[in-house]
């Protein structure tokens, strides 16, 4: 299959970062690379930081947390309000340069934006909610209660698959919260970064009397992420990547006794049942396994279908999967653009020559050629497995949909938690007691479990994260803020005399 890929995205993205304000010295000049995969070309080369610059972009990190602390949240808040405005404005051009660099179709580039918007809305709101507890104390003319207190520097690693929403959720929340934000993105990514940074700065610009400093963004490799998580003013490190990137980050900030968020792996899994509707599956699972080409934590990657629907639901699947568009983001209808780079083909490749291994009939997963030797667009591959092994058992950051049949339910709920991620899930069933099963303590482990709905799209509403080998964090909504904060428990005594707690007495 041939696809013509005009190769303008490199002029289109300095357009887009001239008209957000990005200083040009920034991505020209620079020793790091940019790249775009919807043609492999070059957008940008960046100035990058030292490690002695980034210890003094946290050192001023520091200093202006130690003021940001003491502004009222609500004002706090104000700030976050600008941001969202700033963000609405800025919409199509940041959304665009997401699809530019991230590879997304449009609607999920705006929806990215979309998504950064939403937790400024939530984030204002929450300046005026960071309620702590009163709680009743055992001691007559006591009072107990807990208050939360801004936490510092919190350091932001984000992957390249949503380069500037995973950031929003924290800096966000950390803002409103009182904290100060250093931010290290995906060198697959940075363009994206200097625009959102842009966007902020704007906002920044607009409240005024914000402090120097209270966001930075640090342009560099590994070494500078590893600068932040080691350096002793810095909290708490929020970072989303592989489980590989967790096992090194977890340890080193667990040695300095700094809180991590981390978001890691996920090898999600949907369960079809007999009573599903399975029109509305269809697209669910379309979505989530072919939709961002596969490169979302959320994606869904293994689907269990009972064995009595396999024949009505399966071959529709490899119908979808035959005919979905694959193509340039940028121009037309494609609803799967590219892989972010050659790295990422391998990967699928070698785990689909695995599945074959396994027994897997695979169906699509080929390379589609566009013209561009660089740029690595793929058919989705939908795999059928004879067995819950392999290459199954591990996340591969591609489409790639893993395709089992079951027929016993408790067998099922058994292999879909068989896995080392545990971000996402879904249940595709019209019968209450496998929808409620699957939601109980004995049902899905993961962080997120869905009853008619894919795995992948959340809101911004919820706490996002998973357990096990996807690292334990939450971020985003819900009380997720708490991380982001110190809790200090208070008791004052307002009464004459000093009862001492569980009736000691020590009188001198
Ligand atoms: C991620 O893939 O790292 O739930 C984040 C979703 C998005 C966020 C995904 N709201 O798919």
């Amino acid at each position: 299959m041939n696809i013509a890929v005009k190769t303008t995205v490199a002029a289109e993205a300095t357009a887009i970062l001239e008209r957000l304000g990005v200083d040009k010295a920034a991505y020209t000049g620079g020793d790091m690379k940019a790249f775009s995969p919807i043609t492999g070309e070059q957008t940008g080369s960046l100035k990058t930081v030292s490690a002695e610059e980034a210890s003094a972009a946290i050192e001023r990190a520091d200093a202006a947390f130690r003021v940001w602390r003491l502004v009222p949240a609500p004002k706090r808040g104000e700030l976050v309000r600008l941001f969202g405005e700033e963000l609405r404005a800025a919409k199509a051009d940041l959304g665009r340069l997401v699809s530019i660099e991230a590879g997304k179709i449009p609607s999920e580039g705006l929806g990215e934006v979309q998504e950064m918007i939403d937790i400024c809305d939530f984030a204002v709101g929450l300046s005026r909610q960071l309620y702590g507890l009163t709680i009743a104390t055992e001691r007559p003319g006591h009072r107990m209660m807990e208050t939360w207190h801004p936490l510092g520097v919190i350091g932001i690693i984000s992957a390249f698959n949503f380069p500037v929403a995973v950031w929003a959720w924290n800096a966000a929340l950390a803002l409103v919260c009182g904290n100060s934000v250093v931010w290290k993105p995906s060198e697959k990514t940075p363009l994206t970064a200097l625009a959102a940074q842009a966007v902020l700065d704007r906002a920044l610009k607009r409240f005024g009397d914000a402090p120097e400093g209270l966001s930075q963004l640090l342009i560099g490799d590994r070494a500078i992420g590893e600068v932040l998580v080691d350096h002793p003013k810095v909290p708490l490190v929020s970072a989303t990547g592989s489980t590989r990137m967790g096992r090194d980050v977890g340890p080193r900030l667990a040695r300095r006794f700094a809180r991590a968020i981390l978001e890691l792996g996920g090898n999600n899994g949907g369960i079809v049942c007999p009573s599903a509707d399975l029109d509305m599956a269809l697209r669910a699972i379309a979505f989530g396994a072919m939709g961002t080409a596969g490169q979302r934590c959320t994606t869904l990657r293994r689907l269990f279908v009972h064995d009595s629907i396999y024949d009505q639901l399966v071959p529709r699947l490899k119908k979808a999967y035959a005919s979905v568009s694959v193509g340039n983001p940028l121009e037309g209808s494609a609803l799967v653009g590219p892989l972010i780079d050659k790295l990422a083909f391998d990967a699928m490749q070698k785990a689909l020559s695995e599945a074959k291994a396994h027994g897997g009939a695979v169906h699509g997963g080929e390379r589609v050629e566009t013209g561009s030797a660089d740029a690595y667009y793929v058919k989705p591959a939908l795999v059928e497995m004879p067995a819950h092994t392999g290459p199954v058992l591990e996340e591969t950051f591609a489409p790639i949909l893993y395709v089992l049949k079951y027929s016993d339910f408790d067998a099922v709920l058994a292999d879909h938690n068989a896995v080392g991620a545990g971000l996402s899930s879904s249940i595709f069933t019209l019968d209450m007691r496998e929808a409620e099963r699957f939601l109980a303590a004995d049902g899905s482990d993961c962080g997120i479990a869905n009853v008619n709905i894919g795995t992948s799209g959340a809101e911004i509403g919820g706490a996002f994260g998973g357990e096990k080998e996807t690292g334990g964090g939450r971020e985003s909504g819900s009380d997720a803020w708490r991380a982001y904060m110190r809790r200090a428990t208070n008791t004052i005594n307002y009464s004459k005399s000093l009862p001492l707690a569980q009736g000691v007495s020590f009188d001198i």
